[in-house]
């Protein structure tokens, strides 16, 4: 069965790039203490209290050449992070981040920058999200595309399989286009608040 390598922040940021290099994604736990998550909620609270979680953004993705139900219901969903919470900042300029960035995709450019970001509070009942590799929307570069992306999913709270905890193929970034992912090579990140699960752009 495959899994998510786990480290800790007190490990090397070698060791976290290792992982991500061999299995495509990695959990690094202790990265966020409670003061830092309470100020993100807090900051954040007024933001997502004002979304609908049943507003559904897929015909516009779709509209853009994105695919079809790409995101599930019953989820509020709110973007512009950086300009929304002065604390979620200090997640985008983390030195693990920075040090993860330079290694997977400063070989490829000039610069990076951020991409885009989100929080997202699922609810109950919404469905499994489709799987997809981050780097899709650049389909100008055929699979196994350079190194584009890194994403990462900070843990605001606890993620398990049960609530929702992101589906991750490790080994995926490595296949070929045609190698469609078995239902046991599909792992829910479980991982505590505070850590953070990072995958490259084409797992
Ligand atoms: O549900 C969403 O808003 C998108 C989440 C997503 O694309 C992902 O976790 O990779």
């Amino acid at each position: 069965m495959p899994s998510i390598p786990v480290v800790s922040a007190k490990d090397s940021p070698a060791k976290v790039i290792g992982c991500l290099e061999r299995d495509g994604a990695v959990v690094v736990s202790d990265v966020s203490d409670r003061a830092t998550r309470d100020a993100v909620l807090r900051e954040l609270a007024p933001h997502l209290e004002v979304v609908d979680p049943d507003a559904s953004i897929n015909k516009v993705y779709e509209a853009d050449g994105g695919a079809a139900n790409f995101y599930p219901g019953k989820t509020k969903r709110i973007t512009a992070l950086v300009a929304r919470s002065e604390t979620f900042r200090t997640f985008v300029t983390h030195p693990l981040m920075l040090s993860a960035c330079d290694a997977i995709l400063k070989p490829n450019c000039v610069h990076y920058q951020v991409h885009a970001t989100a929080a997202l509070k699922i609810g109950p009942g919404a469905r499994e999200q489709v799987l997809h590799r981050e780097e899709d929307p650049y389909q100008f570069f055929k699979v196994p595309r350079p190194r584009m992306i890194l994403a990462s999913m900070w843990a605001i709270t606890d993620f398990t399989e049960a609530n929702g905890g992101t589906h991750i193929v490790p080994g995926s970034h490595l296949w070929p286009a045609d190698r469609v992912a078995r239902p046991d090579e599909v792992v829910a990140a479980a991982m505590p608040a505070g850590s953070v699960l990072l995958w490259m752009g084409g797992t």
